[in-house]
């Protein structure tokens, strides 16, 4: 199963100017060749050229599709093995049948992810980067895909991998201490595991803490806008959305359902919700619509709170802002266009000027103050200084997690002064954990790497 030949069609499917069928594997180059008719055969071209040709049916010999043949030789390719990508036209009949007579030459279809899998297995590639490379292709945003790249470049793995090493000079100063034990270097060592524990497991909480952006960069901030009816709710999903996806009307209650729209915002990914005005009302199908707010509200990671400042606020904006002072919250100041009748102060008393913001969204004036209100909510104003080392999937925040608990128990072991050589197991466990993240399988390499790195009584 490992090196056989597999293909794909690596274009999404749909018409399109082209459409690339990739073919991997010991075998790809001749299995390729059998149907394909150009001046030269792809035996004998040199790696990363193109040639042009046609696919043929290898039956009939009559030509399939007019088609580009790249080449890459191993260990040069994606996934280090042979690759040749066949560019067709773009329709997805034509794509199908070249498709088909390379599985009719006895190609496998290939697994999704397979390719990547390939490069990770013949080590192109780590686990993370192997996973960034999903995250890659399904970014919502420039900077969750500035993210993934940054991991495909193996960024998280660096930091991983100078965590693990930290414990690998723990785990040989144990080694020495084991073998020579002596009463006053056995103090020194337990001070020694007490510092660099700690260092690494402060270490393991900032990439966990990570975890929070990087969920919020690959899902988008679940963002409500919610108020009274007719202070422009609508107006501000559309202004954000660029388009007029919500009927905006100067009728109180025109939005009766919750609608949904996924925007971006400086890079940041919102899924934001248009709700239907809050108020009392005798129209039933309004009352769902402000319970549907209501709930709307609770779910939400964060509140536009929209206020029309042309207005003096009500006991159930004040209501509503006490609701909401302990969340995180941008007050919306909308309609400046107009005299204004609010009394900010009050707003004051709820919310720290940053989280207040001002907007006419009929002349489109304030949406930048906005973007900014919300990038410094979510990434304290930190995120443009480009760490973007982010954790984001849930099988590295579990290890991280499993490698912080290891670290803890052989802090705690190393307190009550249990044997260093018991400690050394937890330490090992975290090691192994850390590596379990790059996909480097445990053990074996260990005792290897402690000596190739370290002289023994240095
Ligand atoms: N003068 C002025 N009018 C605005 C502004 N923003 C929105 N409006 C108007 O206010 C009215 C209500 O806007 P919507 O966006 O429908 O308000 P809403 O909060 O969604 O209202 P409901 O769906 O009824 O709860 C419309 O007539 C808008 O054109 C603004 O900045 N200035
Ligand atoms: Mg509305």
């Amino acid at each position: 199963m490992l090196n056989d030949t597999i293909a794909a069609i690596s274009t999404p499917l749909g018409e399109g100017g082209i459409a690339v069928i990739r073919v991997s594997g010991e075998e790809a180059i001749p299995l390729v060749d059998r149907i394909f008719k150009s001046k030269n055969k792809l035996a004998d071209v040199a790696t990363h050229t193109v040639h042009y040709g046609h696919i043929i049916d290898a039956k009939t010999n009559d030509k399939i599709e007019e088609v580009l043949v790249t080449v890459m030789r191993a260990p040069r390719s994606f996934t280090m093995e042979d690759v040749v990508e066949v560019s067709c036209h773009g329709g997805i009949v034509s794509v199908k049948k070249v498709l088909d007579e390379l599985l009719a030459q006895g190609v496998r279809l290939a697994e999704p992810g397979e390719f990547t899998k390939r490069a990770f297995l013949n080590g192109r590639i780590d686990l993370t980067q192997a996973e960034a490379v999903i995250d890659l292709i399904r970014a919502k945003s420039d900077r969750a895909f500035k993210v993934a790249l940054k991991q495909v470049d193996g960024a998280l793995s660096k930091r991983i991998g100078e965590l693990r090493f930290e414990l690998v000079e723990l785990m040989a100063h144990i080694e020495v201490n084991i073998d020579y034990p002596e009463h006053d270097v056995e103090e020194m060592t337990s001070a020694f595991i007490r510092e660099k524990c700690q260092k690494v497991m402060e270490q393991i909480s900032i990439l966990l803490h990570s975890a929070e952006q990087g969920k919020i960069l690959r899902e988008g901030i679940t963002t409500a806008i919610i108020g009274r009816p007719n202070v422009g709710k609508s107006s501000l999903l559309n202004a954000l959305a660029q388009d007029n996806r919500a009927i905006v009307t100067d009728i109180p209650g025109t939005t009766r359902d919750v609608i949904e729209e996924y925007v971006n915002v400086g890079g940041i990914p919102l899924k934001l919700l248009d709700t239907a005005g809050i108020r009392e009302t005798s129209d039933l199908v309004e009352q769902i619509g402000v319970e549907r707010s209501r709930s709307a509200l609770v779910d939400a990671d964060l509140v536009l709170f929209v206020l029309n400042q042309a207005e003096a606020l009500t006991d159930e904006d004040i209501a509503m802002m006490e609701q909401l002072k302990d969340r995180q919250t941008i007050v919306i100041l909308n309609k400046v266009d107009l005299t204004p009748m609010l009394d900010r102060g009050v707003i004051s008393e709820y919310f720290s000027e940053d989280r207040i913001v001002e907007l006419s969204l009929l002349e489109g004036k304030g949406l930048n103050d906005l973007e900014q209100a919300i990038s410094a909510i979510f990434f304290e104003g930190k995120l443009e200084g480009g760490d973007l080392t982010y954790v984001s999937n849930v099988r590295h925040i579990h290890l991280l997690k499993e490698a912080r608990k290891s670290l803890e128990d052989a802090q705690q072991a190393n307190d009550i002064h249990i044997p260093i050589d018991m400690l050394q197991i937890d330490i090992r466990t975290a090691w192994e954990q850390l590596g379990e993240i790059i996909g480097d399988s445990v053990a074996e390499s260990l005792i290897d790497q402690i000596f190739s790195q370290f002289c023994l009584g240095k």
